[in-house]
């Protein structure tokens, strides 16, 4: 796999692009932090509870986002930085327009704390409110996604392109998750939801990873066509909505909007068509924006 980063980078450098210096560092950094996720993978966690009941936190968590943020931090002092473990100790996630580091140590900690290997640290770089740049590095699945906006999105070196998408949700695999919440309502909606796609669409399968991030790379990986979730934050997916977009795929809103990185509901597919043909079957659960 580094064979094929290093050529990436080769190609990539010829276009001299000012945002490949960012690629690199985000990259060498979710390089450490994949061996600090996968040398603590299978060992004996400390894991506290955050919020909501299943929403888990372990030391690794906490380890690997200050080890970014200190990294990043170091290489660009003027920036501003938004962690899933720093928000959860009361820390702003409000996104201004200066260049913006966001951070999601490993997406898919209940998946790390039960040695599931659907994992992956989350970094993105925003600027202007729009992703420009971003790393999903999985150490357990070896994958390594890079994606730089308007040269394309790769995993582990190799680009990254939806080929003939779905007509239909009926020819679909889709994705989607319970999330941390076992508040009553929520999962009766989102139980709801999932049996109104089955029957009236009839959908040949749906997965739930228990990362939003990999849901999403695996549509740019044409390995689902769609995944929707009520919950996720911008730490979950700045980086993967920037590879669905890259690779051809759209993401937008549950109610098939424009998608906000502040607003906590998302829908990936294949295609635009797949959406609009979800929407109006989706029972709507109101959601807090992460900077309300
Ligand atoms: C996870 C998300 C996933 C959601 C989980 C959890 P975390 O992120 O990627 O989509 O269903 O509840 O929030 O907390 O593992 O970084």
């Amino acid at each position: 796999m580094e064979q094929e980063l290093n050529e990436l980078f080769e190609s990539l450098t010829k276009t001299n692009d000012e945002r490949l210096p960012y690629l690199k560092s985000a990259l060498e950094i979710a390089q450490c932090a994949g061996n600090i996720i996968e040398d603590a993978f299978y060992k004996l966690k400390n894991v506290t509870g955050k919020g909501d009941v299943a929403d888990l936190v372990t030391e690794t968590d906490k380890l690997v986002e200050k080890l970014i943020f200190d990294y990043l931090k170091d290489l660009y002092p003027s920036h501003s930085f938004i962690g899933e473990e720093s928000v959860s100790d009361g820390a702003s996630a409000r996104l201004s327009d200066n260049p913006t580091w966001v951070v999601d140590p490993i997406d898919g900690t209940t998946n790390f704390v039960h040695m599931n290997p659907n994992v992956a640290v989350c970094i993105g770089l925003i600027i202007n409110k729009r992703t420009e740049v971003g790393v999903v590095l999985a150490p357990i699945l070896k994958e390594t996604y890079v994606v730089v906006r308007s040269l394309g999105g790769y995993c582990n070196g190799k680009r990254l392109h939806i080929k003939n998408p779905v007509p239909s949700l009926s020819q679909a695999l889709i994705a989607s998750e319970w999330g941390a919440s076992r508040d009553q309502y929520q999962i009766e909606t989102k139980g709801k939801n999932f049996m109104d796609i089955m029957l009236k669409h009839n959908v040949h399968g749906m997965r739930c990873t228990g990362s939003a991030a990999l849901n999403m790379a695996l549509i740019a990986s044409n390995a689902i066509d769609l995944y929707f979730e009520w919950g996720p934050h911008i730490w979950d997916f700045a980086a993967s909505s920037l590879l669905v977009e890259e690779a051809g795929g759209v993401t937008t809103c549950t109610d098939g909007s424009e998608m906000g990185l502040m607003g906590r509901t998302v829908i990936s597919a294949s295609s635009k068509k797949l959406i609009d043909e979800l929407v109006p079957t989706l029972t709507q659960i109101p959601t807090p924006r992460d900077d309300e």
